[in-house]
């Protein structure tokens, strides 16, 4: 179940698309989107909120905060039921849909009756699209395009959204009577950027009651099936959870099965093999047989008390191992035990192998954050509430990087820019612990030029540069374009280098390669942007620019102060792509720091 404050704005999100898609009042479309990103932003609980109260969040009006506060009341919006009632749930799907957009999205319903994603798609495949005003002779295509890109992450859910609803599973769980270990595990665990179901392992000695409170947790709407071992159930929201219950004694071996990856797990097990042992969910055992014997061995089934067993010599067939923590299944595999983050089959067990696994940078090793935007841009934030926020995270140096005048729907001006840094040159005196930073996120134009000219640039501490636009450019142009971006003395960090928005949008076509060699040699460090719907750089990218001895930058790009704590996913981004401090410019002490962004100087 995502935070009160999510479901309220995934609601306000929806009733504005509605009144889109029923050719309601753009403008008024327009205030409950804001609203919907005011509550998302907002870092108080909505909970216990009033018409009132909810009014003083900027960004909420009188309407809005009605809507609101029924919905904390009743649990509904009669408006929003309203307009649902209108439209099938489809034609909104629809809608999501890349390129296609609310207008479209009642076009095809009204004069075609699509009413669904999939109705769309084979309308596109056989020709019928063309009978619509409005759709050119590629649309179908780019439509066809965008609805692979939505199936890929197919019901797939990001990393933010499973990280809630498994960390609220986990301490519901916990407190059941009886239940003594409770985590989760699978593609979660591992950090992967988007996860297919929760995956949630406990032990006890009876599993009935753990079963039955998975079942009854409020925000379950549905039962996949319910045994003794195992119960699947889905969300309100439409989350698969996998709940596993194993007696105490199988913890270890139990939590390295159901972490994964299954790559990782078929190593591992072919390892044990060799070893005359038996990997499986249910422990590490005695192979009946040495491997080079028979090709299947059978287990035979263990007789006698735990203790007499224990005592047997380790030859004894069947045989349990102890395998009441991951390391010690590791151990008797001969590995040191492996960072979740790591088990995809990457090369992490002959790494290990070798004792050359990576000292993984973890998210207390971070002493700032090098991208992030106030209101005086898209933010939603104030200078002070960022800064606040910031320095209560404990971090060394912040920056502040608003949007530069080039992306001219933030009306940003060189009195702006220059008015912010005198305030923020103020606040200094206010946060004696925490060294603030004057940057901007540049915007790097089709020919790899960024907004101001250098005696401009040479004012900012720091400088992101991004790519904001022409996201269709040919692969020769893209990489031209960034690797002129990374040549550019003032240029420190290349932001969200793909753009690609996790279901939403892919990455542009460029030539990753030629962008990193660039990177490496001219001194320019890559963002691992920790936005749930980015992470960008993403996991193989990073294993790969790192080889090229690229430097990263873990930032949050926070609009809002609550989006501050994003590099939490981030790091399990960097960790997957084997990163360690010395890979992560800000991790590094401000004085290291300080010489990095010195570029111009090298060269
Ligand atoms: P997901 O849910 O698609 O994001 O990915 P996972 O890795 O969480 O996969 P899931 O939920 O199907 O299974 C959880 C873990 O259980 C998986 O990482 C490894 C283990 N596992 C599941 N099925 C198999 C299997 O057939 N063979 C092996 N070796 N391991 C399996
Ligand atoms: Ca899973
Ligand atoms: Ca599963
Ligand atoms: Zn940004």
């Amino acid at each position: 179940m995502p935070r009160l404050n999510d479901q309220v704005r995934e609601l306000l999100q929806e009733y504005a698309d509605l009144i889109n898609i029923t050719g309601g009042d753009a403008f008024r479309a327009r205030a409950y989107e804001k609203a919907a990103r005011a509550v998302g932003g907002h870092p108080g609980d909505l909970a216990g909120l009033d018409v009132k109260g909810l009014q003083q969040i900027p960004g909420v009006g009188k309407s809005t905060a009605e809507k609101v506060a029924e919905y904390l009341t009743t649990g509904k919006i009669t408006a929003l039921e309203t307009l649902r009632a209108e439209i099938p749930s489809g034609v909104r799907e629809m809608m999501a849909v890349p390129s296609v957009g609310p207008k479209r999205a009642l076009a095809l319903y009204r004069d075609l009756g699509i009413a669904s994603v999939d109705e769309l798609a084979e309308a596109i495949r056989a020709d019928r699209l063309g009978e619509v005003a409005g759709f050119g002779e590629r649309s179908g295509e780019k439509i066809l395009h965008g609805i692979e890109l939505m199936r890929q992450s197919g019901g797939r859910t990001l990393l933010d959204e499973a990280t809630e609803l498994a960390e609220q599973l986990v301490a519901a769980l916990s407190a059941v009577p009886g239940c003594t270990r409770c985590a989760y595990a699978g593609s979660l665990r591992r950090m992967r950027e988007t996860v297919g179901d929760i995956d949630v392992l406990a032990t006890a000695a009876d599993s009935a009651p753990l079963m039955a409170a998975l079942t009854e947790l409020p925000y379950v709407a549905e039962v996949i099936g319910s045994g003794p071992t195992k119960t699947s159930v889905r969300t309100s929201q439409g989350v698969q959870v996998d709940l596993r219950v194993v007696p105490e004694e199988d913890w270890g071996a139990a939590l390295v099965y159901f972490t994964g990856s299954k790559a990782h797990n078929i190593k591992l097990r072919t390892m044990a093999v060799r070893a005359g042992l038996k990997l499986s969910e249910y422990g590490l055992f005695r192979a009946d047989e040495p491997a080079e014997g028979k090709a299947a061995s059978k287990t035979r089934s263990k007789t006698g008390s735990k203790a007499a067993s224990k005592a047997k010599s380790n030859a004894e067939a069947g045989e349990k191992v102890v395998s009441a923590t991951e390391e010690e299944v590791y151990a008797a595999l001969g590995l040191p035990w492996i960072a979740p983050p790591l088990r995809e089959d990457r090369g992490e067990i002959e790494a290990a192998l070798r004792g050359e696994l990576p000292d993984l940078v973890q998210e207390s090793d971070l002493r700032g954050d090098l991208h992030t935007h106030t209101d005086l841009t898209d933010g939603l934030a104030t200078l002070e509430e960022m800064i606040d926020t910031a320095a209560a995270r404990g971090y060394s140096y912040y920056a502040v990087t608003d949007h530069a005048p080039d992306l001219v729907m933030q009306r940003m001006t060189d009195e702006k820019m220059l008015a912010q840094r005198e305030q923020l040159r103020r606040l200094a005196d206010r946060h004696k612990k925490l060294r603030l930073l004057h940057g901007t996120e540049l915007n790097i134009g089709p020919d790899g030029g960024v907004d101001w000219p250098p005696e401009f640039l040479a004012g900012f501490d720091v400088c992101v540069a991004s790519v904001h636009s022409h996201f269709t450019a040919g692969r020769d142009a893209q990489t031209r374009r960034l690797i002129r971006a990374c040549e550019n003395p003032y240029v420190h960090v290349i932001g969200h280098l793909t753009t690609r928005r996790i279901g939403r949008r892919g990455p542009i076509d460029v030539d990753l390669d030629a962008v990193f060699a660039a990177a490496a040699r001219t001194g320019t460090a890559i963002e691992i942007n920790s936005s749930p719907q980015r992470l960008d750089l993403r996991d193989e990218d990073v294993l790969r620019a790192k080889r090229h001895g690229v430097r990263f930058a873990i930032d949050s790009d926070a609009h809002a102060t609550p989006h501050l704590a994003y590099p939490r996913y981030g790091i399990g981004t960097a960790q997957r792509g084997w990163l360690t401090t010395e890979d992560v410019i800000n991790t590094w002490p401000w004085q290291r720091l300080k010489r990095f962004l010195r570029k111009e100087a090298q060269h």
